[in-house]
């Protein structure tokens, strides 16, 4: 097709293009949830039906983009968290992000009526915005994710805590938050044990841990031993082999089983464990 001479409108377009070799995180929250939960008369301090939607809306972005390789979340948050090589997109920012916040959404609304039967939504929609962030190293990527984790307790602590006293004790709110101020872990553990005979670490661990989402491969596939019919045809082996294996981690990827797990990943097990979700710093 010849150019118009409209064409040149193209020249304004910018592109950022993220970094290669990074793991790209976006994570996506929700907008204005503290009104959306109220009007919506979310279960407080925790909504079980309202975190599974999250945690189904999730995988369903999973299952729609292979290179992610796993996801985190709690309260109204998710983050996605790319293998370090992808390509996808060309590793074009606005692309990525708007396509991962998007697919959220979209999934969202269309899983609620079955997560949530007994509340139709209401004109105040959900949506969500998002961000990306980029790790160079494996380490930081762990402590990012440490960092979320640590969140989740915290805030989680503090709400069971607020709301037995509110909920429970029978406290306005103003009293129970200036009766939790400066207040540190062990005592509120202690006003829970105390006047609520609530053990913490009983409470249900999606609560306590939050949801981390993967593909739960059975067995590494860094050691996958190359196809040798891929090798004989191949004029720049290298390159062919490693695209044959990508081709077929793909497709074993998208058979797997994804997975959710509320556990700790802030020690070294969970990784350990399931070595081909982060791939260290080669
Ligand atoms: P934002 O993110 O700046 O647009 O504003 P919010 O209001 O979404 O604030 P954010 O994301 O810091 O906090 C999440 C809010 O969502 C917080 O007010 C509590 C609410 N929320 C999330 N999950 C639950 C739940 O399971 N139950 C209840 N009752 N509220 C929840
Ligand atoms: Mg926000
Ligand atoms: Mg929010
Ligand atoms: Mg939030
Ligand atoms: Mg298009």
């Amino acid at each position: 097709m010849a150019n118009s001479k409209y064409e040149y409108v193209k020249t304004f377009e910018q592109t950022t293009t993220l970094l290669p070799n990074t793991y790209i995180v976006v994570r996506v929250d929700g907008r204005g949830f503290h009104k959306f939960s109220t009007k919506h008369d979310f279960e407080k301090p925790n909504d079980r039906a309202a975190l599974d939607l999250m945690n189904a809306a999730a995988a369903a972005v999973m299952k729609e983009l292979p290179d992610i390789s796993f996801a985190y979340g709690i309260s109204d948050e998710f983050s996605f968290i790319f293998e370090r090589s992808s390509r996808l997109f060309d590793r074009r920012e606005s692309k990525i992000l708007t396509t991962v916040v998007s697919t959220f959404t979209a999934y969202y609304l269309h899983l609620w009526s079955t997560f949530v039967p007994s509340k139709p939504l209401t004109p105040l929609l959900p949506s969500f915005d998002g961000r990306v962030v980029l790790y160079p190293s494996t380490q930081t990527m762990r402590d990012y994710m440490s960092w979320r984790q640590v969140d989740c307790h915290i805030n989680n602590l503090y709400n069971t805590t607020f709301w037995a006293l509110v909920q429970r004790g029978g406290m306005d709110v103003t009293k129970a938050e200036e009766k939790l101020k400066g207040t540190l872990a062990a005592d509120k553990n202690e006003i829970l044990f105390s006047q609520f005979g609530i053990n913490y670490n009983n409470e249900p661990e999606i609560y306590r841990k939050g949801s981390i989402i993967f593909c739960d491969v059975s067995y590494p596939y860094h050691q996958e031993v190359p196809d040798p019919a891929a090798l004989a045809v191949s004029k720049n082996s290298e390159v062919e082999i490693s695209k044959t294996q990508k081709e077929k981690e793909r497709k074993r990827r998208s058979k797997a089983e994804i997975v959710v797990q509320h556990t700790d990943i802030i020690k070294d097990d969970f990784w350990e464990q399931r070595p081909w979700l982060l791939c260290g710093d080669a």
